[in-house]
This record gives C-alpha cells, structure tokens and sequence, in this order.
C-alpha cells in the first residue's frame, strides 16, 4: 500500500471527496441517536464534537468525532477501509492514520484564526 504522503493528486481529491462522505454519514447517522431528533443548528454539532465542553473543538476532539465514521465503515475492523468498505464499493484503500492526517488538513483550513480550536463560526465556514 502507498503512503500518504506520497500519493498523487488524485488520491488526494479522493481523500477530500471521502472526508465529506463521511462527515454527512457520521451527521446523518447520529440523528437517531439524539434525545432529541433535530440537528439542524452547527452549535449543536460543535456541543456533539465537544468532548471536553469547553465550547470550541480542538482537533483531537474533531479528530475523534470523524473517525467514529471511520469505525463505522470499517467493518473488518483492521484499521483499514478497504475499497468493499467505501461507499459505492470502490476506490483506494483508506487507512486510519492517513484519514486522520487528512482530517487534520481539513481543520487546519477551517482554524481560520488559527489559535489551534474551531469555534462554532468556524465550524460553520464552507471549506476553502
Ligand atoms: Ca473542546
Ligand atoms: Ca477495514
């Protein structure tokens, strides 16, 4: 398997295409579970990402919130999406670790005032 990092551009876009899968999929997904039904309002999502309720969402927080998509999904559990994993039943294997670096670029980008933590504005911010 290749490295992350020396991926070319198009496992890169796949990347950025499976974050946005993933992150509607782990959304939509814990709509069932919510005491209530409603989430609709991004400080809603910033007090599920939350984990340690100090209002604003650091990346191991962002972090862990996406990769509980990524458990999901890995059904195997080893750690790896294989491409029967996917949505679609297709594409390059994603391995956790990768999937993390990945997120971590996602959030770098959408610490706008980069003091390390998103607050809810920034969550709310389409991705640059
Ligand atoms: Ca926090
Ligand atoms: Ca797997």
């Amino acid at each position: 398997m290749a490295l992350v990092g020396a991926a070319p551009a198009t496992a890169a876009s796949a990347y950025n295409a499976l974050v946005r899968i993933l992150a509607a999929f782990v959304l939509s997904s814990l709509v069932p579970l919510a005491a209530h039904a409603q989430v609709d309002a991004t400080g809603d999502y910033l007090s599920r990402m939350d984990g340690d309720g100090n209002g604003r969402v650091s990346l191991t927080e962002y972090q862990d919130w996406m990769s509980y998509a990524f458990d999901a999904m890995d059904r195997d559990r080893d750690g790896t999406l294989t491409p029967g994993e996917l949505p679609g039943g297709k594409g390059k294997p994603v391995t956790r670790h990768g999937y993390r670096a990945r997120i971590a670029e996602t959030f770098n980008k959408q610490d706008v005032n980069r003091d390390g933590s998103l607050s809810a504005r920034e969550l709310a911010a389409p991705p640059q």
